[in-house]
């Protein structure tokens, strides 16, 4: 029993430090706008030895888990102490999902989780579920955390085990450890993807929300929404106007949502977003961007059509294939913007550009025309332009010395 114990104990460190110390890098040529890298930045494979076993010969004489982690996803993301942490929502086997903080030097690998999950108070209905938070670092001097927190539906039918509800916790910190929790946002409808502006907007807390008909369905909330909130200790959406619409036949049809909270750019706020589409094979979640003005972040000023990252090769496979999802990203003071996104609900990877390569996405990728003809006439502007570039070369003369010439 005992070798078994040991060699099992040096076989899963040895595999598990391997992992931690796993070097990452970008995956080149890219498509100029952002970097893709090789590994994910964090699996459940990262999770701490000791979180997933007893380390007792004496009563885990296997060397067996105890506490089975089954994925490491949609984490908010924030630079604190010159470190890149993570606040990963971290699923158990039991499908329970937690909160925990993931700490990386450099943003791309090394990520290590603290030594504890973060421990976040209840209301007096306590959460069954928690998951997804965004994190903002507020004028106001908090770190706000706001998450979907799922109760039963206390209407569902008996013999109804699914039916549940989705509201917005809320939760502040100064030091990431220790969280108060502040009563749930109110509002009219279920929300999930609430996320918290950074500053005041006309002295009142912003919040981009996202109004759902059913726990699953948006139905009929339109998109993306926008509300001013007055106290943010006893926070109610009031006034709540959609300000990114969801429209037939494009990457957001069925669903969308704030990813973390924009970023601030001389050319205006810009944003992160998943959209959802449904196909033969289920629903495929992808990311894209939009910018809003900077006095008026309410106000659209620009939307590239299509997705920005949408999932391949690997990320395609996992517990909910055909997912990205992203509630996180950092813009670094000199530009540098790692973009924390998370494959099919499973596991955590990066992308790396610059503020200045997205707002150049933003700004000069063409809307999207809502039709095949008006996607045939984008390219054959873009056409056009090169081959007058070109002196009038065609595609079928063109080489790769022609264009360096
Ligand atoms: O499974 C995909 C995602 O589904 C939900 O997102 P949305 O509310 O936009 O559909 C969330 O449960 C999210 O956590 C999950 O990644």
């Amino acid at each position: 029993m005992e070798n078994i114990f040991a060699e099992r104990l040096k076989e899963v460190t040895t595999n598990h430090k391997e992992i931690l110390l796993r070097k990452n890098k970008p995956i080149l040529p890219s498509n100029g706008i952002f970097e893709r890298y090789e590994h994910p930045v964090l699996t459940a494979d990262h999770a701490p030895l000791t979180w997933r076993y007893d380390m007792s010969p004496v009563t885990n004489p296997y060397f067996m888990e105890r506490f089975g982690i089954n994925g490491t996803f949609n984490a908010g993301a924030i630079k604190w102490n010159d470190k890149y942490l993570m606040l990963v929502r971290v699923e158990g086997n039991d499908r329970k999902s937690f909160f925990a903080v993931a700490e990386s030097p450099n943003g791309i690998d090394n990520f290590r989780f603290w030594e504890y999950p973060v421990v976040i108070p209840e209301t007096e209905t306590p959460d069954i579920n928690v998951y997804d938070m965004r994190l903002t670092s507020h004028e106001d001097g908090w770190i706000y955390g706001i998450f979907c927190s799922e109760r039963k539906d206390p209407d569902a039918s008996q013999g109804d085990l699914s039916s549940a509800i989705a509201s917005a916790g809320i939760v502040r910190t100064k030091d990431l450890k220790n969280w108060e929790r502040l009563p749930d946002l109110k509002s009219k409808s279920q929300q999930r993807n609430v996320v918290l502006h950074p500053e005041f907007v006309n002295g009142k807390y912003a919040l981009y929300t996202r109004p759902q008909d059913g726990f699953i369905d948006a139905g009929n909330g339109g998109g993306i929404g926008w509300a001013l909130i007055d106290d943010i200790a006893n926070a109610e959406v009031k006034d709540e106007k959609i300000i990114n619409h969801r429209y037939y036949h494009t990457i957001k049809e069925v669903k969308n949502g704030e990813g973390p909270h924009p970023i601030k750019t001389e050319k205006g706020w810009l944003h992160l977003a998943h959209g959802v589409r449904a196909c033969a094979a289920g629903l495929r979640y992808v990311l894209y961007l939009y910018l809003t003005d900077l006095e008026q972040p309410d106000m659209l000023i620009a939307e590239p059509a299509g997705h920005l990252l949408a999932p391949i090769g690997n990320e395609r496979v996992g517990d909910v294939s055909n997912v990205l999802f992203s509630n996180g990203w950092i813009a670094d003071d000199d530009g540098t913007v790692f973009i924390y996104y998370a494959s099919c609900d499973t596991r955590m990877h990066v992308a790396t550009s610059s503020i200045d390569r997205l707002l150049d996405y933003c700004l000069n990728t063409a809307p999207d025309g809502y039709r095949s003809e008006t996607s045939v006439q984008t390219l054959k502007g873009i056409i056009d332009k090169n081959k007058n570039l070109l002196n009038g070369v065609t595609v079928q003369q063109y080489t790769t010395e022609t264009i360096i010439q």
